[in-house]
């Protein structure tokens, strides 16, 4: 392993190299230096199938961000010049290690939620002059939530596993709320909103906080930005943080919305956002969490109806049982939907 080393340019020389955290897609390795450490990892090729297209997509964005002096990933150049190597054991890249910072898998508080939110913010701020075009959409349609739909209505009807009449209800309940999946993109489509780039896995734990001063150090994990809306990520930051440990519960009653994370979020992001946001985006910020939650649903529920191929399952309703919780947490964005409107209208006017 340490051989691949030597094909990248790295500071000092090498006094430590080894495993490093827990990621469950790309394989990861600390290498330390007399000068400095760097995190090294060796890209899942099967999630990934386009290792340039990857790259060359974060070296587009980081690049960016830098240029306007925001926080981000810094990419270690192989010898050869290009930002990952191919060898016989496979797609390598670096980064420089984000020293001083730490990453949360839990909301410590309403504070970090709001400051977790500039970190996405200021992310998608610094990115909202980029050539989206030049962006490689690495998973094509990720959050096209009418083709998802569309995928989800041609499982159905097939029913390969004879699923379908174990979920009848959930069934109805999606194909009820077919209005709500192209107001994200049909929004984009009709030129309302603008294309923007888009992080699309925007967690609590994929942003780095310094230890010392509990600051945003920068977003991570960029492996799936891509093109679409800024507000994917919205929605789906806030989904996210409602549903919190509860994905996999059979306790629907606990998948509500939470106005204050949603206040605390919204007040970080729209400060960031605040000169780059359109009248349109504003009504679809508690949209898109609505969407995305009913996104995810189709999801699990068709990787159900079709099977399990997708999501890794525990037990055989693992994923019907996954769906239920996006649907509740749907039911209750509904319900909430007045509440949501006026606390954006709130935030909105505490920085116009
Ligand atoms: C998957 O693997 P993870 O947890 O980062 C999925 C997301 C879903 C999430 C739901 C590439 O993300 O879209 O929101 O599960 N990522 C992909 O838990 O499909
Ligand atoms: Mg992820």
């Amino acid at each position: 392993m340490k051989d691949i080393l030597d094909y990248f340019v790295l500071d000092g020389e090498l006094v430590r190299f080894e495993p490093f955290g827990n990621g469950l897609i790309n394989k990861t390795y600390v290498a330390e230096t007399t000068a400095k450490r760097y995190i090294f990892q060796r890209i899942n090729n099967v999630v990934f199938p386009d290792v340039d297209a990857l790259m060359n997509n974060i070296v587009y964005v980081t690049e960016h961000l830098r240029k306007k002096g925001i926080p981000t990933l810094t990419v270690v150049k192989a010898k050869d010049g290009k930002p990952y190597i191919h060898t016989e054991e496979g797609y390598y890249r670096g980064y420089e290690f984000i020293e001083d910072s730490v990453c949360y898998e839990k909301v410590p508080s309403l504070d970090m939620v709001t400051k977790a939110a500039e970190g996405f913010g200021q992310f998608h701020d610094g990115l909202s002059d980029i050539d989206v075009s030049k962006i490689v959409d690495v998973i094509p349609d990720f959050h096209n939530t009418a083709k998802r739909f569309d995928a989800f209505a041609s499982i159905l009807e097939a029913n390969p596993k004879q699923r379908a009449e174990s979920c009848a209800e959930e069934i109805e309940f999606l194909l009820s709320r077919k209005g709500d999946y192209s107001l994200l993109v049909g929004a984009l489509e009709k030129g309302e909103i603008r294309p923007s780039v888009t992080h699309n896995d925007p967690k609590i734990n994929n942003v780095a906080f310094h230890k010392s001063t509990g600051e945003v150090s920068c977003v991570l994990d960029l492996d799936t930005v891509m093109g679409g809306t800024f507000l994917y990520d919205f929605g789906d930051a806030l989904r996210s943080l409602f549903t919190g440990d509860n994905e996999d519960s059979t306790d629907t009653s606990l998948l509500v919305v939470d106005l204050d994370i949603y206040k605390a979020y919204l007040d970080g992001y729209y400060r960031m956002m605040k000169n780059v946001i359109n009248d349109k985006e504003i009504h679809l910020l508690p949209r898109s969490i609505l969407v995305i939650a009913e996104e995810l649903a189709l999801r699990f529920l068709g990787d159900y109806l079709n099977g399990d191929v997708y999501f890794h399952v525990a037990y055989p309703t693992h994923n019907l049982v996954r769906a239920r919780t996006q649907i509740a947490l749907a039911k209750d964005i509904l319900k909430n939907m007045g509440a949501l409107d006026q606390a954006t209208q709130e935030i909105v006017q505490k920085y116009r």
